[in-house]
């Protein structure tokens, strides 16, 4: 039964279509309709922003995913079409049609109807994906302005159309059908999300997700005007490897430190556990937790059974070959996991999610499942293997005396670390406001940007970092040598929040991180070493969303009396067609040095008038890959990623 926001219990809303019967007491249950999820449609799919738009989609392939786990379904087709609705098909069983013992109408329509109906009136039994969407296919109907349901099953094909939630008729027989299955089409509704726009990027991100999470199940993604000059784009995705191929992928721009990729594949009292891993030469780590097909950035049991085990037996095995001298110390979670990249994947009949964003496993019995399973395989691994089990440890090792060195070094700093001093850098131009959800930082590439920005801003809220030169190349460089980089030092400092293992979000000064650099190459490369810094060494940053990219303009635009800025190429092309080109002075801007502060203060710092975008990273895995591609030195992969990666939020003030 859903609560309602003050805690209490709703009051319960019968929807028209469901009848009740008789029942014993035992059996009373009470059958909630779809009303409460169109008066707080926040409370079910977290947002009315793009994200929960995108969540409806994830919803209703999730169901799909369900069938193909039960070994029912083998292929899942996604349409995105013109009209901003999506067709979600399978060749799955179907979707009931037989009349629901408990309401006398469909299945079909009780699933779509009734609130949390999935679970306890269809299906039942092994439901596996889902868990924090898992709110019911139901919740899509109520949001949608047109839902519609094609069931083809017993030889029938059988139709059910909806508007927001109402069935229009009775299910009615339309057709033959020569297998089973089921197609959804909905089309969100636009009195209730921000913007009815779906992304392909996001969507075609999580459906690759799906894939490797779910070996052999193929998904094909067909979005109508998506492809080159409004084409469409149609990708599939199918792998028989599973999270095998996604380590592959991870890795695929990295060194593998052995060939082979160490699967690991058990079950025990219902747990399915998965685990795919490979070491890389490099000093990154990339562990990526699932539970239930959802990512679990805050971790869990599930991450701890694994992690412990790992850091165990490389110990174990490390002093049992010789490896690990006497006189050496142990080697600690860090240290092992040092250039590895993994994947864990568990999916479990009652998952528990916990955390600040649902988020973490919280099953505690998973612990020592992963743990065992994890163990036995990789322990046969190590004996089978001696050489590479050799490797893995000296490069642990190596991760250990560097880390020593690192103490040592800060140790012998007779003055206190500027890490820990709590004296602002002298480079920075605070803000007068204390409270951190008012303030910003500007990163500023460069001095002269850098004194543009503080004579423009508006000195309440807004705080100026500039950053001499290119920082330190995070992905390469180790942590010893980062906490000894100077711009690092300052900007670590300003944030106030600290990194990696001592990052406290409720520390930060600003609530608003914003890189502002120039539109050229050089700014793209400094905003990515920047963006790799968050994302490997404040990776909470990123994912709370506190992490902006400021958008000066490229273009100024006079006519006469009147200026205009551009944005873009596009935003100047519909500007001379709406002006007219006559009589235009167009100069482009060549870096932020070069605008006046007032100018600065206008076009890109001024709350009321400039666009920020925010950096999203929804999709860790491709995140994650991407940072390694955009350290090489190719401009243009950089440059997509940080396209497809940043979404642009407009005044967001409001
Ligand atoms: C309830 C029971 C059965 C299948 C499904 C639901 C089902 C739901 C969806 C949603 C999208 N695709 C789906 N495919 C199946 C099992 C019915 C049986 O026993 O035949």
């Amino acid at each position: 039964m859903a609560t309602n926001i003050d805690g209490g219990t709703e009051a319960l809303i019968m929807p028209s279509t469901v009848v009740t019967q008789e029942y014993g007491a035992a059996q009373i249950q009470v059958l909630e309709g779809l009303e409460p999820v169109r008066k707080r449609p926040g409370m079910y799919i977290g947002s009315t922003g793009e994200r929960g738009l995108h969540h409806l989609v994830y919803e209703v392939i999730d169901n799909s995913i369900d069938e193909a786990l039960a070994g029912h379904c083998s292929d899942i087709r996604v349409s995105l079409r013109r009209d901003n609705s999506v067709a979600v098909w399978d060749n799955g069983r179907g979707i009931p049609v037989e009349p629901h013992p408990k309401t006398g109408v469909s299945t079909l329509e009780t699933v779509l109807t009734v609130l949390h109906a999935g679970g306890k009136f269809g299906a039942g039994g092994y439901k596996v994906s889902g868990g924090l969407h898992g709110v019911g296919v139901s919740v899509v109907n109520a949001l949608s302005e047109r839902f519609e349901a094609y069931v083809r099953r017993n030889g029938k094909l059988h139709y059910q159309r909806f508007e927001r939630g109402n069935p229009i008729k009775p299910i009615e027989v339309i057709g033959d059908a020569t297998d089973t299955g089921t197609e959804i089409v909905f089309r969100p509704d636009a009195t209730i999300f921000e913007t009815v726009e779906f992304s392909y990027d996001t969507l075609s991100a999580r459906f690759r997700e799906l894939a490797y999470l779910n070996k052999g199940v193929s998904i094909r993604f067909i979005g109508e005007g998506h492809g080159p000059d409004g084409t469409d784009r149609d990708e599939l995705y199918l792998y028989e490897g599973g999270i095998i191929q996604m380590v592959e992928y991870l890795n695929e721009n990295k060194d593998a430190l052995h060939p082979t990729i160490i699967y690991v594949a058990g079950q025990k009292d219902d747990v399915v556990v998965e685990v795919a891993m490979q070491y890389t030469s490099g000093y990154s780590e990339i562990v990526l937790a699932f539970a239930n097909n959802i990512n679990t950035h805050e971790g869990g049991t599930h991450l701890t059974g694994f992690r412990n085990q790992l850091t165990r037996m490389l110990n174990e095995h490390g002093r049992k070959t010789g490896v690990l001298k006497d006189q050496d110390q142990n080697l600690t979670g860090d240290d092992v996991r040092e250039g590895l990249t993994a994947v864990l994947s568990v999916k479990i009949p009652e998952p528990q999610f916990e955390g600040q964003t649902k988020t973490k496993l919280g099953n505690p019995e998973v612990m020592s499942i992963v743990s065992s399973l994890f163990g036995d395989t990789f322990g046969h691994f190590l004996e089978s293997n001696p050489g590479v089990g050799k490797q893995i440890i000296s490069k642990a090792i190596d991760a250990l005396r560097a880390r020593e060195a690192a103490r040592k070094a800060r140790e012998l700093t007779r003055r206190k670390s500027v890490l820990e001093s709590s004296t602002l850098p002298g480079k920075l131009a605070d803000c007068s406001d204390r409270n951190p959800e008012r303030c910003e930082l500007y990163i500023v590439e460069g001095d002269s940007a850098g004194g543009s920005a503080k004579q423009g801003r508006d000195r309440g809220f807004q705080a100026i970092l500039p950053l001499r030169g290119k920082i330190l190349n995070t992905e390469r460089a180790r942590l010893d040598r980062i906490y000894g980089n100077e711009e690092i030092q300052n900007l670590i400092v300003a944030m106030g929040s600290g990194v990696a293992d001592d990052f406290d979000v409720a520390k930060l000064r600003y609530h608003k991180i914003v890189i502002m650099t120039d539109a050229d190459v050089d700014g793209a490369h400094i905003r990515t070493l920047l963006l790799t810094f968050f994302y490997r060494f404040a990776k909470p940053l990123v994912e709370g969303g506190y992490v902006y990219i400021a958008q000066p303009p490229l273009y100024k635009v006079e006519k006469g009396k009147q200026i205009h800025y551009c944005y873009t190429d596009r935003e100047l092309e519909a500007l001379k067609a709406r002006i007219g080109s006559d009589n235009l002075t167009i100069s482009r801007f060549k870096g932020l040095g070069e605008m006046m502060p007032q100018q600065l203060w206008d076009t890109t710092m001024d709350p009321e008038n400039r666009t920020l975008l925010q950096v999203d990273i929804e999709d860790a895995t491709e995140a994650d890959r991407l940072f390694t591609i955009l350290m090489g030195d190719k401009v243009e992969p950089r440059r997509e990623f940080i396209q497809a990666h940043a979404r642009e939020v407009k005044n967001l003030d409001v």
